[in-house]
C-alpha cells in the first residue's frame, strides 16, 4: 500500500450529477499520464462531504470499474453519520477496495472517547484496514501521539493520512509506529515529509502534477536531497498559482486543456470567472 495517491476529483455537470465518462477519463490520466500508484477516493477533493450516498457509491463502483486491478484504491467512507460510514465501508469491501480510510468526526466537538468508538463503529462489520484521515485545518480535530497510538490498538486500523504542517509529531509518530503506514497529505511540503520517511502521501494536485510528485518521493528516498528540492520549488511555484486562483476548480480546468472532461465543481462551491479560467489555462500551459 505504499506509494503515492492521487486524492480523485470527481467530474460533475453543470447540475451537479456525476459525469461518468468524465470520472473514467481523470482515473486513466491519473494512471497513464501521472503514472501514480493508486487513487484515494472521495475524498475532499472528490467534493465528498457535497454529495450523497448514493452518489459516493456510484462514484466507487465505476473507479472500481475503470481501474480494475491496475493500481490500488482506498475508498475514503468517513462521515458524521457513523451508520453511512459504516455502510459504505461494507460497500467497498465488497468491491474489493484495498483499504478504506475514514476522516476524524468533525462539526461537533467529539471527544476522544467519541473518536475511537466512531473509528470501532466502522470497522466492526469489515476486515478491511483503515487509514485515518487527519486534517486538523479542516475538521479542527488534533491529535497527539498518545491519542494516534490508541487509535493504532486496533490492528485493523493500519495508518494515517497526515495533513498538518506539525513536523515534531509527524517525526514522532514516525519513529513511534515504524509499522504503520504514514501519509503526507499536504502535497507542498512533501519532500520535508519524505525526508521524515513516510511510506507515501496522498494529494489533490498529484491529479495534474503526479510525475513530479513521485520524482521528488523517490529522490528524497535515495538521500538525493537536492534535486528533491528543486522539483518542490517548481511544484510549489505550481501549487502556489492553483491555491490563489481555486484550488479545485483550477485543477478541473488543467485537465480540461488536457483533453480530460472535468467538469464542474458541486454547490456551494463556485465556477471561476472568465478571468480565472484564462488564468487557470495558462497555470496548465505553463507546467503541463
Ligand atoms: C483529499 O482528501 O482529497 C486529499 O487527500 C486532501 C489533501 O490533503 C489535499 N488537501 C485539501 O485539499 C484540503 C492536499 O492535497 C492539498 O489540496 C494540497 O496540498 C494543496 O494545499
Amino acid at each position: 500500500m505504499k506509494g503515492l495517491y492521487t486524492a480523485l476529483m470527481c467530474s460533475f455537470d453543470e447540475q451537479g450529477n456525476i459525469n461518468e465518462q468524465g470520472l473514467r477519463e481523470i482515473v486513466r490520466y491519473n494512471i497513464e499520464v501521472s503514472e501514480v500508484d493508486g487513487l484515494y477516493v472521495n475524498g475532499s477533493t472528490g467534493e465528498n462531504f457535497l454529495i450523497s450516498t448514493e452518489q459516493k457509491k456510484q462514484i466507487f463502483e465505476i473507479v472500481k470499474d475503470e481501474v480494475g486491478d491496475r493500481v490500488k484504491l482506498m475508498a475514503q467512507v468517513g462521515s458524521l453519520n457513523v451508520d453511512e460510514a459504516a455502510e459504505l465501508a461494507q460497500f467497498v469491501t465488497n468491491l474489493g477496495y484495498d483499504a478504506i480510510s475514514a476522516v476524524t468526526p468533525f462539526y461537533y466537538k467529539f471527544d476522544f472517547e467519541e473518536i475511537k468508538d466512531y473509528y470501532n463503529t466502522i470497522l466492526e462489520g469489515v476486515d478491511t484496514k483503515l487509514i485515518i484521515y487527519s486534517i486538523p485545518a479542516l475538521t479542527g480535530v488534533s491529535m497527539n501521539l498518545e491519542q494516534f497510538g490508541e487509535l493504532f490498538e486496533n490492528e485493523k486500523i493500519i495508518g494515517v493520512k497526515f495533513t498538518a504542517p506539525d513536523f515534531y509529531l509527524l517525526e514522532r509518530l514516525r519513529h513511534a509506529y515504524p509499522d504503520k503506514l504514514i501519509y503526507s497529505g499536504f502535497d507542498e511540503m512533501l519532500l520535508s515529509a519524505s525526508v521524515l520517511n513516510v511510506d507515501g502521501a496522498i494529494g489533490s494536485t498529484f491529479n495534474v502534477n503526479g510525475k513530479r510528485a513521485k520524482q521528488i518521493f523517490t529522490l528524497a528516498q535515495s538521500g538525493r536531497i537536492d534535486e528533491a528540492r528543486e522539483i518542490q520549488k517548481v511544484t510549489n511555484d505550481l501549487i502556489s498559482e492553483i491555491l490563489e486562483n481555486g484550488l479545485y476548480q483550477t485543477i478541473k480546468e488543467m485537465l480540461e486543456t488536457q483533453g480530460v472532461h472535468a467538469g464542474y465543481v458541486r454547490k456551494p462551491m463556485k465556477r471561476l470567472s472568465e478571468e480565472k479560467l484564462l488564468k487557470a489555462r495558462s497555470i496548465a500551459e505553463k507546467y503541463l
